[in-house]
């Protein structure tokens, strides 16, 4: 098979005689390939069947151990001015780049299949939809691809018929992290990474494509591609309001995207609906609103801590249809992780016999891949070429203290501020350290493309070209008390927070100002039916003190960006600065 493209088939023609791969396959998304790719990699023991009577077609890969997770450190932004990747990304000179990857690609694919993976990020026919072409000689990313895209012929004839599309180009090479390098050139609409097979470094439609790339051509056209779930929340009358929120990775957007409501709720009518979990792209619409679609088509979820009181949901759409990464499995061969149940696991993710003396049995950044539309709660409309209109945009963090667990800005320019002044602690979706607080701007800063003063500015155009603007707010569900414990309890309950957040959206719910934005006010929160009643003082106090650090923080972490910073970010800080003093 070939394409109709000329491009497309040049490109992959010299990129096959360039890595010398032996076969070139390109794949059209079908189930009798899917199962032909399975078949080979349970042969060559890539994959592991995992319990058939339990989990049907389910299996579990696991990965190098040297390569479990995102590596920020080797993933670069090559632009032609070193300024316009920002300080916010590591940058490497075009030309330089170039040399180094065609270097490693060099034969790299020798007596090895190259498949042509054609893929469409959002509705196959939506005008907000685009596509990509990743070429990869790992039939593990191929099957992966298939779960979180619209991969195959449809998005092949797409790309025919456009005639343009974001090229990734990916290896797993030796596996050896010092020859590990995630490379993308926005202005050349191409990706090449080299060295991994996991996750966000291989699967290049998913932060490659949707995130790196797109930040950087929605910036060009004129709308936003961001780190959010999206969530649709319907009240007893039957209305749907929709939420767009960003969390930094492994932070629970997972589970705030297929939030099951709290017993009476549920029984006074409330219910969730699932458009996204991770990705969000966002356009102006003609009637001023803004409207979210989520590009991907699947889930790679985190598996710890997914059990039946935190996630039921995530459970019921994994016992089928699912691809495990680097969890744990019980005796019968079912897969397994910390938070699922008080089993006791026979193997760890290495394939170890379980002995907790080798820390816990399932990686932290084990993984499950599986289709959206398996998910208990998936809305319809994830399909809707239109997208769904955003009431809500919410920022959240990681903070065991300072951020209060909910807060309102007053407008667009503040919102903007708030975002780009978040900060959370590390997880283990990347590696490095876990649990230091960093910058991290809209849960972009492993992700935005290009220099964060220019993101921050578009921000704000988007932001005058809505006459109906979405309202923001900042969350923090990990507030936690002197001994450590957290003082919200999370999960189904964060329905509270948003259904304050939506009558705040439609002018009511009541709220205090503070310096640093709105907060419910004392009895504006349902909190009926929770088991210990929370400490809503100590969840909603304002440190002044430590206010003034944070702002300190933020003016320092701003200062990297001299003038790409706009004008309207620092007036706002000014504002708030002077309501705390
Ligand atoms: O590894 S991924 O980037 O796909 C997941 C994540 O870090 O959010
Ligand atoms: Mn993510």
């Amino acid at each position: 098979m070939t394409s109709q493209l000329a491009a497309l088939n040049e490109w992959v023609d010299q990129v096959a005689a360039h890595t010398r791969a032996a076969r070139v396959h390109w794949c059209d998304g079908s189930d009798a390939e899917n199962r032909r790719l399975i078949e080979q990699m349970l042969d060559s023991g890539d994959l592991l069947q995992l319990n058939p009577k339990t989990h049907p077609e389910c299996y579990l890969h696991r990965s190098d151990p040297n390569d479990v997770a995102r590596v920020e450190h080797l993933t670069y932004v090559c632009t032609r001015e070193k300024q316009d990747a920002g300080p916010n990304n590591n940058w490497m000179a075009r030309d330089e780049a170039h040399a180094l990857m065609s270097g490693l690609f060099a034969g790299c694919m020798e007596g090895r299949t190259l498949y042509v993976v054609p893929y469409c990020m959002g509705p196959i026919d939506s005008p907000l939809a685009r596509c990509g072409v990743e070429i990869t000689d790992s039939p593990y990313v191929v099957v992966n691809m298939r779960l979180m895209t619209r991969m195959g012929i449809e998005a092949l004839a797409r790309i025919e018929r456009e005639g343009q599309f974001v090229k990734g180009l990916h290896s797993t090479g030796e596996l050896d992290p010092d020859q590990r390098y995630i490379v993308h050139f926005p202005e050349e609409l191409m990706i090449q990474s080299y060295g991994s097979g996991y996750g966000g470094n291989a699967l290049l439609g998913k932060k490659c494509h949707a995130l790196r790339i797109a930040s950087y051509q929605a910036r060009d056209e004129g709308w936003l591609a961001e780190h959010m779930l999206i969530v649709g929340i319907e009240n007893p009358k039957g209305e749907i309001r929709y939420v767009a929120a960003a969390f930094p990775s492994a932070c629970g957007k997972t589970n705030l995207a297929m939030l099951i409501p709290p017993r009476a709720w549920q029984e006074a009518g409330w219910k969730v609906w699932t458009v996204g979990d991770d990705i969000c792209w966002l356009q102006p619409g003609e009637d001023g609103r803004l409207y979210a679609i989520n590009p991907e088509a699947g889930f790679f979820g985190v598996a710890p801590g997914t059990g039946a009181s935190t996630n039921p949901n995530a459970l019921a759409m994994l016992d089928r249809e699912a691809i495990f990464t680097n969890v744990a499995v019980t005796d019968d061969n079912q897969p397994w992780w910390e938070g699922l149940d008080d089993r006791r696991p026979a193997r760890d993710w290495r394939g170890r016999d379980y002995d907790p003396k080798n820390g816990p049995a399932a990686h932290p950044n084990s993984r499950f891949t599986v289709s959206i539309k398996r998910c208990p709660s998936y809305s319809q409309e994830a399909e809707n070429p239109r997208g769904v209109p955003i009431d809500a945009i919410v920022f959240g963090g990681r903070r065991a203290s300072l951020v209060p667990l909910v807060l309102e800005a007053r407008d667009w320019q503040h919102g903007v501020m708030m975002g780009g002044a978040m900060a959370s602690e590390t997880t283990a979706a990347a590696t490095g350290k876990v649990g230091v607080v960093r910058r991290d701007p809209m849960a972009m800063k492993p992700f935005c493309g290009y220099n964060f003063g220019d993101y921050f500015a578009h921000w704000l155009a988007v932001g005058e070209k809505l006459s109906r603007p979405p309202r923001i707010f900042q969350v923090n569900w990990f507030r936690r008390d002197q001994d450590g414990r957290f003082l919200w309890p999370g999960f189904g309950d964060n329905l509270r927070v948003l259904a304050w957040i939506l009558e705040r959206c439609e002018g009511n719910g009541k709220a205090l100002e503070t310096p640093v934005g709105c907060v419910p006010a004392a009895d504006a929160l349902d909190l009926e039916g929770l088991q210990e009643s929370p400490d809503m003082e100590n969840l909603l106090a304002i440190d002044e003190a430590g206010w003034r650090e944070e702002l300190a923080g933020i003016e320092a972490f701003l200062a990297d960006y001299g003038d790409r910073v706009p004008a309207a970010m620092k007036t706002e800080l000014e504002r708030v600065r002077r309501a705390l003093s």
